[in-house]
Protein backbone atom coordinates (compact mmCIF):
# COMPACT_ATOMS: atom_id res chain seq x y z
CA UNK A 1 0.00 0.00 0.00
CA UNK A 2 1.73 3.56 -1.30
CA UNK A 3 1.96 6.64 0.94
CA UNK A 4 -0.90 8.65 0.94
CA UNK A 5 0.59 11.53 -0.80
CA UNK A 6 2.19 8.89 -3.58
CA UNK A 7 -1.54 8.60 -4.90
CA UNK A 8 -3.19 11.37 -6.87
CA UNK A 9 -6.10 13.00 -6.59
CA UNK A 10 -9.83 11.47 -7.75
CA UNK A 11 -9.54 7.12 -8.10
CA UNK A 12 -6.43 5.27 -7.42
CA UNK A 13 -6.89 1.89 -8.26
CA UNK A 14 -4.58 -0.82 -6.94
CA UNK A 15 -3.74 -4.57 -7.55
CA UNK A 16 -2.36 -7.12 -5.29
CA UNK A 17 -1.13 -10.03 -6.42
CA UNK A 18 -0.47 -13.05 -4.85
CA UNK A 19 1.58 -15.82 -5.93
CA UNK A 20 2.22 -19.50 -5.35
CA UNK A 21 4.89 -21.93 -7.28
CA UNK A 22 4.75 -25.48 -7.76
CA UNK A 23 7.46 -27.43 -9.41
CA UNK A 24 7.56 -25.64 -12.65
CA UNK A 25 4.30 -23.86 -12.35
CA UNK A 26 3.62 -20.21 -11.17
CA UNK A 27 0.20 -19.47 -9.67
CA UNK A 28 -0.65 -16.06 -9.46
CA UNK A 29 -3.86 -14.35 -8.56
CA UNK A 30 -4.81 -10.53 -7.81
CA UNK A 31 -7.10 -8.34 -5.99
CA UNK A 32 -7.88 -4.82 -6.98
CA UNK A 33 -8.56 -2.10 -4.40
CA UNK A 34 -9.41 1.73 -5.48
CA UNK A 35 -8.59 4.58 -2.67
CA UNK A 36 -10.40 7.54 -3.96
CA UNK A 37 -8.28 10.62 -2.69
CA UNK A 38 -10.11 13.75 -2.32
CA UNK A 39 -8.05 16.86 -3.18
CA UNK A 40 -9.41 20.47 -3.11
CA UNK A 41 -8.40 22.44 -6.60
CA UNK A 42 -9.05 25.85 -6.51
CA UNK A 43 -11.44 27.16 -9.44
CA UNK A 44 -9.50 28.12 -11.87
CA UNK A 45 -9.78 31.90 -12.76
CA UNK A 46 -9.63 33.61 -16.34
CA UNK A 47 -11.26 36.57 -18.04
CA UNK A 48 -10.64 38.96 -20.70
CA UNK A 49 -10.55 42.52 -18.73
CA UNK A 50 -10.24 45.09 -21.31
CA UNK A 51 -9.29 46.25 -24.62
CA UNK A 52 -7.44 49.40 -25.91
CA UNK A 53 -7.26 50.86 -29.70
CA UNK A 54 -5.08 53.47 -30.47
CA UNK A 55 -6.14 54.60 -33.80
CA UNK A 56 -3.42 56.29 -36.17
CA UNK A 57 -5.57 58.39 -38.46
CA UNK A 58 -3.51 59.58 -40.76
CA UNK A 59 -2.26 56.05 -41.65
CA UNK A 60 -6.36 54.36 -40.70
CA UNK A 61 -4.32 51.61 -38.44
CA UNK A 62 -5.54 50.35 -35.21
CA UNK A 63 -3.31 49.25 -32.40
CA UNK A 64 -5.25 46.88 -30.15
CA UNK A 65 -3.80 45.77 -26.63
CA UNK A 66 -5.42 43.71 -24.51
CA UNK A 67 -5.42 42.66 -20.70
CA UNK A 68 -6.76 39.47 -18.95
CA UNK A 69 -6.69 37.40 -15.66
CA UNK A 70 -5.60 33.98 -15.56
CA UNK A 71 -4.73 31.98 -12.33
CA UNK A 72 -5.71 28.87 -10.24
CA UNK A 73 -5.03 26.74 -13.09
CA UNK A 74 -5.78 28.41 -16.00
CA UNK A 75 -3.34 29.69 -18.45
CA UNK A 76 -3.55 32.23 -21.41
CA UNK A 77 -3.28 30.73 -24.56
CA UNK A 78 -4.09 33.28 -27.25
CA UNK A 79 -6.91 35.99 -28.30
CA UNK A 80 -8.29 36.21 -32.15
CA UNK A 81 -8.61 40.12 -32.80
CA UNK A 82 -11.82 40.23 -34.97
CA UNK A 83 -10.88 43.71 -36.68
CA UNK A 84 -14.41 44.53 -37.91
CA UNK A 85 -13.20 44.30 -41.29
CA UNK A 86 -14.05 40.56 -42.02
CA UNK A 87 -10.11 40.40 -41.05
CA UNK A 88 -8.90 39.00 -37.59
CA UNK A 89 -5.70 37.54 -36.36
CA UNK A 90 -4.85 35.24 -33.89
CA UNK A 91 -2.16 36.88 -30.86
CA UNK A 92 -0.06 34.75 -28.60
CA UNK A 93 0.48 38.22 -26.83
CA UNK A 94 -1.33 41.34 -25.59
CA UNK A 95 -1.00 43.13 -28.42
CA UNK A 96 -1.66 43.54 -32.40
CA UNK A 97 -2.27 45.74 -35.42
CA UNK A 98 -3.86 46.46 -38.27
CA UNK A 99 -4.56 48.63 -41.27
CA UNK A 100 -7.97 49.30 -42.15
CA UNK A 101 -8.66 49.54 -46.15
CA UNK A 102 -11.33 52.09 -46.11
CA UNK A 103 -12.91 54.38 -43.77
CA UNK A 104 -15.41 53.44 -41.90
CA UNK A 105 -16.49 51.95 -38.15
CA UNK A 106 -15.24 49.29 -36.98
CA UNK A 107 -16.28 47.10 -33.65
CA UNK A 108 -13.16 45.35 -32.81
CA UNK A 109 -13.74 42.25 -30.55
CA UNK A 110 -10.96 40.62 -28.22
CA UNK A 111 -11.87 36.91 -28.13
CA UNK A 112 -9.30 34.65 -25.76
CA UNK A 113 -8.80 31.70 -25.11
CA UNK A 114 -7.46 30.03 -21.90
CA UNK A 115 -6.06 26.80 -21.43
CA UNK A 116 -7.98 25.04 -18.38
CA UNK A 117 -7.77 21.61 -17.24
CA UNK A 118 -6.29 20.86 -20.64
CA UNK A 119 -9.17 22.18 -22.12
CA UNK A 120 -9.45 25.21 -24.53
CA UNK A 121 -11.94 27.55 -22.43
CA UNK A 122 -13.52 31.12 -23.82
CA UNK A 123 -14.44 33.07 -20.81
CA UNK A 124 -17.14 35.11 -20.06
CA UNK A 125 -18.58 37.72 -22.23
CA UNK A 126 -16.82 41.79 -21.36
CA UNK A 127 -18.38 44.74 -23.00
CA UNK A 128 -14.55 45.92 -22.31
CA UNK A 129 -13.19 43.57 -24.80
CA UNK A 130 -15.18 45.32 -27.57
CA UNK A 131 -14.29 48.91 -28.90
CA UNK A 132 -15.16 51.08 -31.51
CA UNK A 133 -12.83 52.69 -34.24
CA UNK A 134 -13.48 54.91 -36.90
CA UNK A 135 -11.57 56.23 -40.01
CA UNK A 136 -12.79 58.85 -41.73
CA UNK A 137 -10.60 61.36 -44.58
CA UNK A 138 -12.95 64.35 -43.03
CA UNK A 139 -11.91 63.58 -39.57
CA UNK A 140 -11.36 66.94 -38.16
CA UNK A 141 -8.53 67.63 -35.50
CA UNK A 142 -9.47 70.07 -32.79
CA UNK A 143 -6.18 72.09 -31.37
CA UNK A 144 -5.93 74.83 -28.74
CA UNK A 145 -2.68 77.20 -28.13
CA UNK A 146 -2.01 79.42 -25.45
CA UNK A 147 0.54 82.03 -25.48
CA UNK A 148 1.57 84.86 -23.13
CA UNK A 149 3.41 87.66 -22.59
CA UNK A 150 4.60 89.78 -19.93
CA UNK A 151 5.12 93.67 -21.57
CA UNK A 152 4.80 91.54 -24.82
CA UNK A 153 7.70 89.87 -24.19
CA UNK A 154 8.89 86.49 -22.43
CA UNK A 155 10.61 88.06 -19.81
CA UNK A 156 11.03 91.49 -18.26
CA UNK A 157 11.77 93.31 -14.60
CA UNK A 158 9.50 94.96 -12.98
CA UNK A 159 9.55 97.04 -10.42
CA UNK A 160 8.14 96.71 -7.10
CA UNK A 161 4.54 97.84 -6.13
CA UNK A 162 4.13 98.98 -9.77
CA UNK A 163 1.61 97.39 -12.58
CA UNK A 164 2.61 95.53 -15.49
CA UNK A 165 0.65 93.65 -18.01
CA UNK A 166 0.26 90.47 -18.99
CA UNK A 167 -0.97 89.64 -22.36
CA UNK A 168 -2.51 85.91 -23.11
CA UNK A 169 -4.23 85.12 -26.35
CA UNK A 170 -5.15 82.12 -27.13
CA UNK A 171 -5.78 80.65 -30.44
CA UNK A 172 -8.06 77.99 -32.46
CA UNK A 173 -5.29 75.96 -34.58
CA UNK A 174 -7.28 73.00 -35.24
CA UNK A 175 -9.95 71.84 -37.49
CA UNK A 176 -13.05 72.36 -34.77
CA UNK A 177 -14.86 75.16 -33.50
CA UNK A 178 -14.25 75.54 -30.11
CA UNK A 179 -17.02 76.04 -27.46
CA UNK A 180 -16.44 76.92 -24.00
CA UNK A 181 -12.64 76.99 -23.57
CA UNK A 182 -11.63 77.62 -20.28
CA UNK A 183 -8.16 80.04 -19.74
CA UNK A 184 -6.45 80.06 -16.70
CA UNK A 185 -3.72 82.22 -15.16
CA UNK A 186 -2.29 81.09 -11.71
CA UNK A 187 1.02 83.10 -11.07
CA UNK A 188 3.78 81.81 -8.47
CA UNK A 189 3.74 83.18 -5.01
CA UNK A 190 4.97 87.31 -5.26
CA UNK A 191 2.68 87.88 -8.43
CA UNK A 192 -0.64 89.32 -7.38
CA UNK A 193 -2.89 89.58 -10.21
CA UNK A 194 -4.40 93.58 -9.60
CA UNK A 195 -7.19 93.14 -12.81
CA UNK A 196 -8.35 91.97 -15.69
CA UNK A 197 -9.97 92.85 -19.10
CA UNK A 198 -12.75 89.85 -18.89
CA UNK A 199 -13.34 86.65 -16.57
CA UNK A 200 -12.66 86.47 -12.79
CA UNK A 201 -9.86 87.12 -10.77
CA UNK A 202 -10.20 84.49 -7.31
CA UNK A 203 -7.84 83.65 -4.89
CA UNK A 204 -5.17 85.35 -7.31
CA UNK A 205 -6.29 83.22 -10.11
CA UNK A 206 -7.65 84.21 -12.88
CA UNK A 207 -9.96 82.38 -15.57
CA UNK A 208 -12.74 83.05 -18.27
CA UNK A 209 -14.42 80.80 -20.43
CA UNK A 210 -14.60 81.73 -23.71
CA UNK A 211 -17.66 81.19 -24.94
CA UNK A 212 -17.19 80.25 -28.59
CA UNK A 213 -13.49 80.17 -30.60
CA UNK A 214 -13.71 79.42 -34.71
CA UNK A 215 -11.20 77.56 -36.47
CA UNK A 216 -8.30 80.04 -36.54
CA UNK A 217 -9.69 82.65 -34.70
CA UNK A 218 -7.83 84.12 -31.90
CA UNK A 219 -8.92 86.08 -28.38
CA UNK A 220 -6.28 88.24 -26.61
CA UNK A 221 -6.87 89.07 -22.94
CA UNK A 222 -4.93 91.37 -20.58
CA UNK A 223 -4.01 91.26 -16.70
CA UNK A 224 -2.76 93.69 -14.77
CA UNK A 225 -0.41 92.15 -12.29
CA UNK A 226 2.33 93.71 -9.48
CA UNK A 227 4.47 92.28 -7.21
CA UNK A 228 4.52 93.80 -3.93
CA UNK A 229 7.85 93.49 -2.56
CA UNK A 230 10.96 92.62 -3.52
CA UNK A 231 11.87 89.03 -4.55
CA UNK A 232 15.30 87.83 -6.20
CA UNK A 233 15.07 85.46 -8.58
CA UNK A 234 12.45 84.55 -11.61
CA UNK A 235 8.76 84.74 -10.48
CA UNK A 236 6.71 82.16 -13.16
CA UNK A 237 3.18 82.96 -14.18
CA UNK A 238 2.02 80.12 -16.56
CA UNK A 239 -1.77 80.67 -18.16
CA UNK A 240 -3.26 77.25 -19.22
CA UNK A 241 -6.02 76.43 -21.55
CA UNK A 242 -8.65 73.56 -21.76
CA UNK A 243 -11.23 73.11 -24.39
CA UNK A 244 -13.56 70.43 -24.27
CA UNK A 245 -13.23 69.46 -27.84
CA UNK A 246 -9.50 68.74 -27.58
CA UNK A 247 -8.54 65.94 -25.81
CA UNK A 248 -11.82 64.75 -25.00
CA UNK A 249 -10.44 61.23 -22.92
CA UNK A 250 -8.93 63.28 -20.30
CA UNK A 251 -11.92 66.39 -19.54
CA UNK A 252 -9.24 67.99 -16.66
CA UNK A 253 -6.02 67.64 -18.31
CA UNK A 254 -5.09 71.55 -19.37
CA UNK A 255 -4.54 71.20 -23.71
CA UNK A 256 -1.68 73.93 -23.80
CA UNK A 257 0.17 75.89 -21.19
CA UNK A 258 2.14 79.30 -21.39
CA UNK A 259 4.82 80.87 -19.34
CA UNK A 260 6.03 84.56 -19.07
CA UNK A 261 8.53 85.24 -16.38
CA UNK A 262 9.45 88.74 -14.25
CA UNK A 263 12.33 89.72 -12.11
CA UNK A 264 11.84 92.34 -9.28
CA UNK A 265 14.28 95.00 -9.90
CA UNK A 266 15.92 95.50 -6.36
CA UNK A 267 14.74 98.71 -4.94
CA UNK A 268 17.06 101.58 -4.50
CA UNK A 269 17.81 101.92 -1.16
CA UNK A 270 18.95 106.08 -1.17
CA UNK A 271 23.13 105.83 0.86
CA UNK A 272 23.05 107.27 4.03
CA UNK A 273 24.19 111.11 4.15
CA UNK A 274 26.10 112.69 7.42
CA UNK A 275 28.44 115.16 7.56
CA UNK A 276 29.69 117.68 9.87
CA UNK A 277 28.57 121.33 8.34
CA UNK A 278 29.32 123.77 10.86
CA UNK A 279 31.65 124.66 14.42
CA UNK A 280 30.35 127.53 16.23
CA UNK A 281 32.26 128.98 18.74
CA UNK A 282 31.21 131.39 21.49
CA UNK A 283 33.69 132.85 23.51
CA UNK A 284 32.77 133.33 27.12
CA UNK A 285 33.63 134.49 30.35
CA UNK A 286 36.87 133.07 32.34
CA UNK A 287 38.20 131.45 28.87
CA UNK A 288 34.80 129.35 28.30
CA UNK A 289 33.84 128.74 25.24
CA UNK A 290 30.94 127.52 23.96
CA UNK A 291 31.01 125.05 20.85
CA UNK A 292 27.89 124.19 18.94
CA UNK A 293 27.85 121.47 15.96
CA UNK A 294 25.64 121.82 13.11
CA UNK A 295 25.46 118.29 11.34
CA UNK A 296 23.67 116.58 8.63
CA UNK A 297 22.32 112.91 9.20
CA UNK A 298 19.47 111.41 6.86
CA UNK A 299 18.67 108.66 5.02
CA UNK A 300 19.28 106.23 8.10
CA UNK A 301 22.04 107.63 9.46
CA UNK A 302 22.19 109.37 13.01
CA UNK A 303 25.02 110.58 15.13
CA UNK A 304 26.30 108.74 17.49
CA UNK A 305 29.15 110.42 18.92
CA UNK A 306 30.61 113.77 19.02
CA UNK A 307 34.85 114.32 19.73
CA UNK A 308 35.71 118.19 20.83
CA UNK A 309 39.68 118.15 20.78
CA UNK A 310 39.75 121.80 22.32
CA UNK A 311 43.06 122.27 20.89
CA UNK A 312 44.92 122.73 24.14
CA UNK A 313 46.15 118.81 25.04
CA UNK A 314 43.56 118.61 27.49
CA UNK A 315 41.90 114.52 27.25
CA UNK A 316 39.38 115.28 24.22
CA UNK A 317 35.70 115.37 25.30
CA UNK A 318 33.13 112.60 23.54
CA UNK A 319 29.82 113.09 24.31
CA UNK A 320 26.70 113.24 22.12
CA UNK A 321 25.44 116.73 23.00
CA UNK A 322 26.12 118.74 20.29
CA UNK A 323 26.84 122.00 22.49
CA UNK A 324 28.85 121.82 25.13
CA UNK A 325 31.46 124.56 27.13
CA UNK A 326 35.44 124.36 27.65
CA UNK A 327 37.51 126.36 29.93
CA UNK A 328 40.88 127.31 28.98
CA UNK A 329 43.41 127.35 31.71
CA UNK A 330 45.49 129.68 29.89
CA UNK A 331 45.63 132.51 27.12
CA UNK A 332 46.12 131.26 23.80
CA UNK A 333 44.78 131.11 20.44
CA UNK A 334 43.53 127.50 20.12
CA UNK A 335 42.35 125.14 17.25
CA UNK A 336 39.08 123.22 18.26
CA UNK A 337 38.18 120.59 15.95
CA UNK A 338 35.48 117.78 15.51
CA UNK A 339 34.85 114.38 14.77
CA UNK A 340 31.54 113.26 14.70
CA UNK A 341 30.53 109.64 14.52
CA UNK A 342 27.53 108.63 12.70
CA UNK A 343 25.49 105.40 12.77
CA UNK A 344 24.26 103.90 9.40
CA UNK A 345 23.05 100.93 8.23
CA UNK A 346 24.27 99.06 11.43
CA UNK A 347 27.71 100.41 11.33
CA UNK A 348 29.11 103.25 12.80
CA UNK A 349 31.14 105.81 10.72
CA UNK A 350 33.01 108.89 10.91
CA UNK A 351 32.37 112.40 9.10
CA UNK A 352 34.69 113.10 6.62
CA UNK A 353 37.15 115.98 8.08
CA UNK A 354 35.32 119.42 6.84
CA UNK A 355 37.01 122.68 7.24
CA UNK A 356 34.19 124.32 8.38
CA UNK A 357 34.25 121.38 11.90
CA UNK A 358 37.25 123.74 13.06
CA UNK A 359 37.63 126.94 14.51
CA UNK A 360 39.79 128.48 16.57
CA UNK A 361 39.70 131.37 19.69
CA UNK A 362 41.89 133.02 21.46
CA UNK A 363 42.13 134.31 24.76
CA UNK A 364 44.51 137.30 25.04
CA UNK A 365 44.82 139.13 28.59
CA UNK A 366 44.44 143.11 27.82
CA UNK A 367 47.40 145.09 29.25
CA UNK A 368 44.86 147.58 30.74
CA UNK A 369 42.60 146.37 33.16
CA UNK A 370 39.19 147.20 32.31
CA UNK A 371 37.37 146.58 35.60
CA UNK A 372 38.85 146.88 38.95
CA UNK A 373 37.51 144.20 41.42
CA UNK A 374 35.49 145.81 44.14
CA UNK A 375 34.86 142.84 45.99
CA UNK A 376 36.15 139.75 46.81
CA UNK A 377 32.76 137.17 46.58
CA UNK A 378 33.64 133.87 44.84
CA UNK A 379 31.38 135.28 41.90
CA UNK A 380 32.84 137.88 41.26
CA UNK A 381 36.52 136.50 41.59
CA UNK A 382 35.03 133.76 38.56
CA UNK A 383 33.29 136.34 36.93
CA UNK A 384 36.44 138.34 36.60
CA UNK A 385 38.63 135.77 35.39
CA UNK A 386 36.33 136.18 32.26
CA UNK A 387 35.23 139.29 32.29
CA UNK A 388 38.33 141.12 31.84
CA UNK A 389 41.29 138.32 30.78
CA UNK A 390 43.39 141.35 32.01
CA UNK A 391 45.29 140.47 34.83
CA UNK A 392 48.79 140.15 34.88
CA UNK A 393 50.84 137.38 36.39
CA UNK A 394 51.18 139.21 39.53
CA UNK A 395 47.18 140.13 39.51
CA UNK A 396 46.53 136.71 38.94
CA UNK A 397 48.19 135.44 41.83
CA UNK A 398 46.97 138.13 44.02
CA UNK A 399 43.70 137.19 43.28
CA UNK A 400 44.06 133.21 43.69
CA UNK A 401 45.32 134.06 47.13
CA UNK A 402 42.40 136.13 48.01
CA UNK A 403 40.40 133.25 46.90
CA UNK A 404 42.18 130.87 48.93
CA UNK A 405 42.06 132.90 51.77
CA UNK A 406 38.54 133.36 51.59
CA1 LIG B 1 -9.36 69.48 -23.29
Amino acid sequence: MPALDKLTCGANKLTNIGQAMNGGSDYTDTADVTINKTCDYPTPVYSCNDLTLTPNYQTRTVKAEVTYTAKDGATYKNTTLVWGDSKQDVITGTTGTHTYAADGTYTVKANMLFTVNGADKAPAANAACSKTVAFSTTTKNPSVKIEKWVEGKKAVEVEVGNNYTYTVKVTNDGEVDLKNVLVSDEPEAGVTLVSANVGTIDGNAWSYVIPSLKVGESKSFTLKAKVMQYVQGTLKNTACVNAPEVNPSEPNKKDDCDTADVTVKKPDVPAPVFSCDALTLTAGTNRTVTAKVDYTAKNGASLKMVTYNWGDGTTPLVTNNTTTTHTYANDGTFSVSLKLLFSANGSDSYAQTNANCVKSVTFTTPTTPTQVLPNTGAGSVIGLFGLVSVLSAIGYRLFMSRRLAE
